[in-house]
């Protein structure tokens, strides 16, 4: 079953608990990054946290001490996930897996990314990115949703890890595509945060998953 992140991308921490309060039965996990954590503060994950597990996504991408100690703050802050950049190599990432090891926590290792500027430099390293990952024993890999034909290579590279990808919705990637492709997650954010009504989007979404998990099923079935 594919689940469903919450990229909350909010400036307000009382607007921000108020969607998770609303939307958290459609979720799996809420994405928190540098734009509500500079607003409202670190300790806006322990309140998330409290609702449903949190992802930190801040893209953790330093030499391997800056990396650690920066990894450190976030678990304690409430994260049950951090999201670095693996392009920085192996003994900076590895400082992040080490770290999360400590916490019993998870890192994802961006290996692609879904905006338009990505394909400059992204697609020819992201490969040797998804081997460092699987190597070191990464929980996940971020790849975008709205290149299903960049997310099925990297599918076929990455073993067991999981495959979390932003991209749909405004972005412009369709959720039928990215669970074909074998996303394992979907992340969304303006289409749920910015709804008139984030419970009726986050639950709309929701569906749309389960109706594409279904055709997919389907389709390997033949
Ligand atoms: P929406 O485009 O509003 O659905 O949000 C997508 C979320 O995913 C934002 O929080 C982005 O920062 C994040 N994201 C991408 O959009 N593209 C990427 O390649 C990687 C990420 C990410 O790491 O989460």
């Amino acid at each position: 079953m594919t689940g469903l992140i919450l990229a909350l991308d909010v400036l307000d921490e009382e607007r921000a608990l108020d969607i998770v309060e609303e939307t958290r039965a459609s979720l799996t996990y809420v994405k928190v990054g540098y734009p509500l954590i500079l607003s409202a503060g670190l300790n806006i994950m322990k309140k998330i946290s409290k609702l449903i597990p949190v992802i930190a996504d801040l893209k953790v991408a330093d030499i391997p001490n800056t990396n650690r100690l920066i990894c450190r703050e976030v678990y304690e802050d409430g994260a049950e996930g951090i999201i670095c950049h693996g392009f920085t190599g192996r003994d900076s990432l590895e400082a992040c897996i080490d770290v999360s090891r400590e916490f019993d926590g998870d890192i994802y290792v961006v290996a692609d990314m879904s905006h338009p500027g990505a394909s400059a430099f992204f697609p020819d390293i992201s490969a040797k990115i998804c081997d460092l990952a699987v190597e070191l024993g990464a929980e996940g890999i971020v790849a975008p949703a709205n290149h299903p034909e960049r997310l099925k290579e990297i599918k076929k590279i990455i073993k067991g890890l999981k495959l979390i990808c932003p991209g749909v919705g405004v972005q412009g990637g369709s959720i039928l595509n990215a669970v074909l492709a074998g996303a394992d997650y979907l992340i969304v954010g303006r289409s749920i945060y910015m709804d008139k009504n984030p419970k009726i989007a986050a639950e709309r979404i929701k569906k749309a998953i389960e109706e594409a998990d279904e055709r997919s099923r389907v389709f390997r079935g033949r």
